[in-house]
């Protein structure tokens, strides 16, 4: 979809209470993707606080899993239990890879890898940490427009226990989706 020099990967944790159909998403306080819920993902090349010329309509929180970037010598696994377990203060004990998402960027060479994965079983409580504040939402409640755009697309089907392949071509707004591939395996 877009030439891209170099790819940096990235982790992306979604933890689900599946008796309840609710979803762990943190709001997240800084970084990249500051005010949106995420299941977390970070991005080195990223790390300056989005300008406040973000519309304030569209994206007045930002909502987002927990995740990051690797640490040196850490397997993109490794990095998905570490940072669940710094951002949200839970210890996972399951991790399921359930897509790839290959995040890029009007003007900029640089795609983000982000391997999503989903815990259902963990200990600990969600707490709020420097960086996120969780909590829990029914499936039927996600705040989308809280959220990065793309995840309206492609988490239903994580939810629906797909695996997915996801590309996305953001505008220099970081919000506007100018091309897009999604496709799922029911089992890879
Ligand atoms: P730090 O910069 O705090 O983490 N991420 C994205 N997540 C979604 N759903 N869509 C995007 O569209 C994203 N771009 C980045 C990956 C960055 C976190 O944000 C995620 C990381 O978990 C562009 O290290």
């Amino acid at each position: 979809m877009v030439s891209v020099n170099s790819k940096k990967p990235f982790t992306l944790v979604f933890t689900l209470d599946q008796q309840n159909n609710k979803i762990l998403l943190g709001m997240k306080k800084r970084g990249f993707g500051m005010n949106k819920f995420n299941g977390k993902p970070r991005c080195h090349s990223f790390k300056a606080p989005i300008p406040v010329v973000m519309d304030s309509l569209y994206y007045p929180y930002s909502n987002v899993g927990f995740g990051g970037k690797l640490e040196p010598g850490e397997s993109v696994l490794q990095a998905a239990y570490r940072e669940l377990t710094e951002e949200a203060m839970i210890e996972a004990h399951n991790m399921e890879k359930v897509g790839i998402n290959l995040f890029t960027f009007e003007n900029d060479p640089v795609a983000l890898e982000v391997h999503v994965y989903v815990v259902t079983q963990f200990s600990g409580i969600p707490t709020e940490t420097e960086e996120m504040r969780p909590e829990w939402f029914d499936y039927s409640k996600i705040p989308y427009q809280q959220m990065w755009s793309d995840d309206e697309q492609w988490l239903p089907h994580v939810l629906d226990g797909k695996f997915f392949l996801g590309e996305y071509h953001f505008a220099k707004d970081q919000k506007t989706i100018l091309g897009e591939k999604l496709s799922l395996v029911s089992n890879p």
